[in-house]
């Protein structure tokens, strides 16, 4: 048998910073990184990435905004860290099953929902933020296309607070898998779904909480349960006097989907590709409605986070 292991320690690696509030029992909140090299344009990306570390900080926790660089998943990034992210050309987009190579081959990427959710939890931390998580893609029935975030998630215990799933998506969908996989769905302060860039998708949603307390009761109760290590999913939706204009939406959906298949853009690449001709194809409209997401579900995260470390 072989007995040779690379140490942990090699491979995952908190910040000082985030070590410190860890061993301390403080409110930490980590942060994806695809979303800033591959979900946003440059170079309002690095810009964002600051920001939605400073939310953290102003409501009181320490953000963790993870991603591996040359073969180490960091947990925490420091500004040079960030910049990489967010500037760095040829950044791979590094899902959960992609880790041990990249540590094996000391590469370099960007986490999406499904590997930032691993390495947060297996750091220690129980609150993530993003913006919209994938999920069912619309031509399932051709491509199978269901992204590795939903998987993770029914094996992961975190709670991630999103507006919902990717409008791109088959919402309903990804909704019936989410449910076959045992993943805990809450509304906050909405009987709705949230439509990432939209208010609502439309879809209901069978469970709706009023306050980061009650999340964070929640948590507490998938603890105590005891069943599989699920996650939880906060669905936190944009204001409505900030959303997208569902007409525009729709329209430059339809065309972004269009392009999408005639351009055969199939695999990692369609997420991307679809949410750049949305902010294209709406004057900037969608990633303004994004960036409003994402701000708001960081914001809620970190309060879910202060309320979950003074009960833990
Ligand atoms: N949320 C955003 N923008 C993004 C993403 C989420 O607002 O770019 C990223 C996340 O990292 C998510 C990924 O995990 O898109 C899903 O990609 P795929 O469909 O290839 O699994
Ligand atoms: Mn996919």
């Amino acid at each position: 048998m072989r007995t040779t292991q690379q140490p942990l320690d090699d491979m995952l690696r908190p910040s000082e910073e985030v070590a410190e509030a860890l061993a301390q029992g403080s409110p930490v909140v980590a942060l994806e990184s695809t979303i800033i090299s591959h979900g946003l344009p440059q170079p309002r990306n690095l810009e964002v990435a600051a920001e939605l570390e400073e939310i953290v900080r102003e409501e009181g926790a320490v953000p963790a905004t993870i991603a591996v660089l040359d073969g180490v998943a960091r947990i925490g990034l420091d500004s040079a860290g960030l910049e990489r992210i967010a500037t760095g050309s040829g950044l791979r987009k590094l899902g959960f099953r992609d880790l041990p190579l990249a540590a094996a081959l000391e590469a370099s990427g960007a986490t999406t929902v499904s590997a930032t959710s691993f390495l947060a939890a297996r750091a220690g931390i129980r609150v993530f933020a993003t913006g919209g998580l994938g999920g069912v893609h619309r031509e399932w029935n051709a491509t199978q296309d269901e992204s590795a975030d939903l998987d993770a998630l029914s094996r992961t215990r975190i709670t991630v607070v999103c507006a919902g799933v990717k409008s791109i998506l088959d919402v309903p969908a990804t909704l019936q898998r989410l449910e076959t996989r045992g993943v805990t769905v809450a509304g906050f302060r909405t009987d709705e779904f949230p439509g990432f860039y939209l208010h609502t998708s439309g879809e209901p949603v069978e469970w709706r909480i009023e306050t980061p307390d009650e999340a964070a009761a929640a948590m507490r109760a998938q603890d105590a349960l005891g069943g599989p290590e699920t996650a939880l999913i906060v669905a936190n939706p944009v204001p409505r006097d900030q959303q997208l204009d569902p007409e525009l939406h729709d329209r430059v959906l339809a065309e972004a989907l269009a392009a999408a298949e005639r351009e055969k853009v199939t695999g990692q690449a369609i997420t991307p590709f679809l949410l750049g001709y949305l902010v294209r194809g709406t004057g900037g409209a969608s990633l303004e409605a994004n960036l409003v997401a994402v701000r708001g579900n960081v914001r809620l995260a970190a309060r879910i986070a202060r309320s979950w470390s003074r009960e833990d």
